[in-house]
């Protein structure tokens, strides 16, 4: 693992997170494009039940997860994180400015055109369940998630990827959808999952996966056990 107290790169994440969140909190896509870019970073865990320390509204304006450090450089939203890692890396982002252009599109598709319906799905399965609106309002959320993966099946056809080959943009796709796993909702286009499989296969992915992990079970609280 890439994961250095004395790394010159720093992100934040949590000590510990109940068990919905666990392998989705958003430094994973931090600590995945790390791996596929092979740079260590060092973690600053912060409690997710506590008060985040004042300083760290310096570092995040909201507050929120992850944050990343480089020497002068501060930055917070994964997305711009991701895409900064990537300039530096072959493997998240082409070389010839046709495919950075393709790949810097399908990250802010993830974010801008997929990711906010699945998690306004999440946020009824996850924390309004009974609730009268969200009984109510689902049905049409889930309509419009499956509107979207079908548009995003139907791109992806039988490619691998894409746009072809591995980049930042399945980098942030597959962290997208991985949000709907309380769902059967990828698994219904067979190519959908299977290249969400595909990008969870990755090595760094793993990686990634089991630093995210890792302080989870250090700081399991007693209350939680
Ligand atoms: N748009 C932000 C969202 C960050 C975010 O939602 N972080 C969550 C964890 S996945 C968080 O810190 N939640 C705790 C909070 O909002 O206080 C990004 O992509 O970095």
């Amino acid at each position: 693992m890439s994961v250095d107290s004395n790394a010159d790169i720093e992100i934040s994440a949590f000590t510990w997170v109940p068990d919905f969140a666990k392998g989705l909190v958003r430094d994973l896509r931090v600590r995945w494009a790390l791996e596929e870019a092979g740079l260590s970073y060092r973690e600053r865990l912060l409690d997710a039940r506590q008060e985040r320390p004042e300083d760290y509204f310096q570092e995040q304006p909201f507050g929120q997860v992850p944050i990343y450090r480089d020497g002068g450089i501060h930055m917070f939203e994964s997305g711009a994180i991701v895409l900064h890692i990537a300039e530096s890396s072959e493997v998240l982002m082409p070389r010839d400015p046709v495919g950075r252009a393709r790949a810097t599109t399908w990250v802010l598709a993830a974010l801008n055109s997929v990711e906010p319906r699945i998690t306004e799905l999440a946020n009824i399965d996850l924390f309004n369940a009974d609730a009268d609106w969200a009984r109510a309002r689902r049905p049409e959320v889930e309509r419009k998630v499956r509107e979207r993966l079908g548009r995003l099946a139907a791109w992806l056809g039988d490619k691998d990827h894409l746009e072809g080959r591995f980049t930042a943009g399945d980098l942030m796709m597959a962290t997208v959808l991985r949000n709907l796993r309380q769902t059967d909702l990828v698994a219904e286009q067979a190519n959908l999952a299977a290249y969400v499989a595909r990008c969870e296969a990755r090595p760094a992915f793993q990686q990634a996966l089991a630093a995210q992990l890792a302080p989870f079970e250090k700081h399991q609280p007693a209350d939680a056990a």
